[in-house]
């Protein structure tokens, strides 16, 4: 055979292995491949032959799915499913009050403690034979279970020896979807939102399924489909049966649908002439559209709620409360068991108070006049999802009224879909802030888990990154947050750094040669840009609207409270917003620890000093450098740490998949890039103020502060 014919041969044998590899990043972290330590395959192969799984409805089926699709995979063929144990080495999924079998094991002590959602993983003997058991007191704990043993296996985990018992801590465990009807998502930035609206519900789209997968193996229990700038349309019966047919995708995987209740709706869509929450006609049309959407839906989960914010209705466009207007909703769910979860995001430029202050200022009042079905949805920090924000002094403060947490897992002001920054470590930090409520240990996660308040009605939310990108998330990293996030809302006690060992292990591979660097890189990526965004508890100085880069010099705007310089408040004489007892006193809505913590200048941790404190140019800060240094080494290292980012990503070069090699490269040029010019816009427009030179040392801007002033960008994403 001529050598160019054996040339192209090969070289056509070696492109399509090399695309039978390539990773677009669909599968997420549910990459059941073929288990590369030789080792622990055969060990897995001894202790798997077989499954028996017990049960009958559409969670089982779920579960026999997932395990033989999963199993295949990881060991390389089919696990023959069996009705009789019979030998060593039988994995049992069963519901245990379901299973003959099990009921030799004695499990009701331990089954009592793990709820109607936990699970059992540990290996025993029954009839003399080995076997491993995934059980629990429902269906989907068998699933949550499965998902969690097939992790063990893509993490090349011992399961000789397993004795695992897991619960989740709080109970509803949602994404928010920030998506428009039209198919737009509200701060999305990896492309359209993945409700195909306009042919649902005859075209059932395979993503659905996978969605639901992917939220179940990271035990997510529930979605809010669409955006809380909502729209009254959605709770039309034309979409309620679209809807429907997603809740019917979903409920075998435990996750239930729920809706944003525009509080127009009435009006918008029920032709009455008031939205009044006091009217009997209005409150009747909730009942009657309560009790239509539970037609279609029976396990709905209820109504997420944005009222009298942002210019959205609510009950005090007719005199009314917050109280009144969460009472009415939750009195039509209440029937049907659903649930109101009412946004404390509220703030009004015409209060003539620090922003920081207006949610608590306006629901401490309400605490424990809420019906028993409503949650109050607060935001991780009292502004708006910045980089960096103190814990929203509402946690600790409302104590009779279940108060839920909305972190963002969107990246809306962190980069968008273009820089790799996982939040994991921003979450942390939020749920293991102490507010001192009932003494030390009052963490904010023993807030929202309601163990610190004795609730059981509990809730956390993630806003959503998904889009109709193939990878999901638009950044292959995206997915790490949302993976971050659902490990948290199931045990909040995680660190950052299990659950980036557990993404990165099931997302690229569990070479500690490759898990190491990639762990470094996103461990520091927060940190990192904090500093090249929003220093020393800077916040809110990002570009107007679209939030897209920095824009410190925004000002002269409709309203104060969008502009950046109402934060920073930048003069001649420094920088920093005065938020203590000499400013506008936002510390006293914290307990006195943590209001002293804060308002000391012995005591506040740098990352918060220019948001407590107004502080001089020259002013002195722990390190020995005046402010203004301070601030241009924390900008301009934190330029010089996404180059160690992408010094560590390139030495990853032969070890991973081309393709999501070249992808994340190309985004950390980016992210450098944008780095440069977050770090060059604040240091020159601060600088304008301090007159003081940048620390010799540092390399200067290559442009000028009005180069930088002057960009625009009309099609900045999310929108
Ligand atoms: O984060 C801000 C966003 C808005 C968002 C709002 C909210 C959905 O800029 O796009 O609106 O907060 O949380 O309601």
């Amino acid at each position: 055979m001529k050598k160019n014919t054996l040339t192209f041969i090969l070289s056509l044998f070696l492109l399509c292995n090399s695309n039978l590899k390539a990773e677009d990043g669909y599968r997420l972290w549910l990459r059941y491949d073929l288990i590369s330590n030789q080792e622990r395959l055969n060990e897995y192969k001894e202790l798997i032959k077989g499954c028996l799984i017990e049960g009958n409805s559409s969670t089982i089926n779920a579960v026999e799915n997932e395990l033989q699709i999963g199993l295949k995979g990881l060991l390389g063929s089919d696990i023959p499913p069996i009705k009789s144990i019979g030998k060593d080495g039988i994995l049992i999924a069963s519901k245990y009050s379901a299973s003959y079998l099990l009921s030799k094991l004695k499990l009701e002590t331990k089954l009592k403690n793990i709820g109607s959602e936990g699970f059992l993983i540990f290996n025993s003997k029954i009839e003399g034979k080995k076997v491993i058991v995934i059980t629990a007191n429902e269906d989907v704990g068998i699933l949550y279970g499965v998902f969690n043993f097939l992790r063990l296996l893509q993490r090349n985990q011992d399961i000789s020896n397993l004795n695992i018992e897991s619960s989740p801590k709080i109970k509803l465990r949602l994404l928010n979807h920030w998506d428009n009807l039209d198919r737009t998502v509200e701060r999305g930035y990896a492309g359209f939102s993945i409700w195909d609206w306009h042919r649902l519900p005859e075209y059932i789209d395979p993503k659905y399924k996978d969605y639901a997968r992917a939220n179940a193996s990271i035990g997510i229990n529930g979605t809010v489909l669409t955006n809380v700038n909502a729209n009254a349309l959605v709770l039309t019966s034309e979409y309620l049966e679209k809807v429907k047919s997603l809740a019917d995708v979903f409920h075998p995987y435990g996750i239930k649908v729920y809706l944003t209740a525009r509080f127009s709706a009435p009006v918008e869509i029920g032709g009455l002439k008031t939205a009044d929450p006091f009217d009997k006609d209005v409150q009747q049309w909730w009942r009657d559209k309560a009790k239509e959407i539970y037609s279609f839906i029976p396990d709905f989960g209820g109504f997420l709620v944005k009222a009298n914010s942002e210019g959205q209705p609510g009950p005090q466009n007719y005199g009314r409360s917050h109280v009144d207007g969460a009472n009415m909703l939750a009195d039509a769910l209440q029937p049907f068991g659903g649930v109101v979860m009412w946004r404390a995001f509220v703030y009004d430029n015409n209060v003539p108070e620090d922003r920081a202050k207006q949610a608590y200022n306006e629901f401490k009042p309400f605490d424990g006049k809420f019906r028993n079905n409503v949650l109050i949805q607060a935001k991780n920090g009292p502004i708006d999802f910045q980089p960096r924000e103190p814990f929203h002094p509402l946690f600790g403060a409302l104590q009779e009224t279940p108060l839920m947490m909305e972190f963002q897992i969107t990246q809306e002001y962190l980069g968008q879909a273009s820089h790799l920054v996982y939040l994991a470590p921003l979450y942390k930090e939020c749920l293991e802030s102490d507010t001192y409520a009932k003494g030390n240990g009052s963490t904010v996660a023993r807030i929202i888990d309601g163990s610190l308040d004795n609730h059981s009605l509990t809730g956390i939310a993630g806003v959503s990154n998904i889009g109709t990108d193939r990878n999901w998330t638009g950044h292959l990293f995206g997915q790490a947050n949302w993976f971050a996030y659902g490990r948290l809302s199931w045990n909040h006690k995680l660190s950052s750094e299990e659950i980036a060992d557990e993404w990165i292990g099931m997302t690229f591979s569990n070479d500690l040669n490759i898990i190491k660097p990639i762990k470094t890189i996103m461990m520091n990526s927060r940190e990192i840009t904090v500093n090249y965004m929003t220093p020393l508890g800077l916040h809110h100085i990002m570009g107007w609207s679209h939030h897209y880069g920095p824009a410190p010099w925004i000002k002269d705007k409709n309203r104060a409270d969008w502009t950046s310089v109402y934060y920073h408040r930048a003069d001649s004489n420094g920088i920093g917003f005065n938020r203590t007892s000499t400013g506008s006193n936002a510390v006293s809505q914290y307990f006195p620890p943590v209001a002293e913590k804060f308002s000391s200048l012995q005591t506040c941790p740098d990352e918060y000093l220019l948001w407590f404190h107004h502080l001089p140019w020259d002013y002195k800060v722990e390190s020995g450098n005046t402010l203004w240094e301070e601030l241009c080494y924390h900008y301009y290292n934190g330029v010089e740490s996404v180059k160690k980012m992408q010094t560590t990503w390139n030495s990853l070069e032969d070890k991973i998949d081309k393709e999501v090699f070249n992808h994340v490269k190309m985004l950390l040029t980016r992210q450098e890039k944008e780095a440069v010019w977050w770090r060059n816009a604040c240091v020159l427009y601060f600088q304008t103020f301090s007159k003081q030179p940048i620390p010799e040392e540092l390399e200067m801007p290559d442009k000028s502060l009005e180069y930088y002033e002057s960009l625009n960008f009309p099609y900045a994403p999310g929108i």
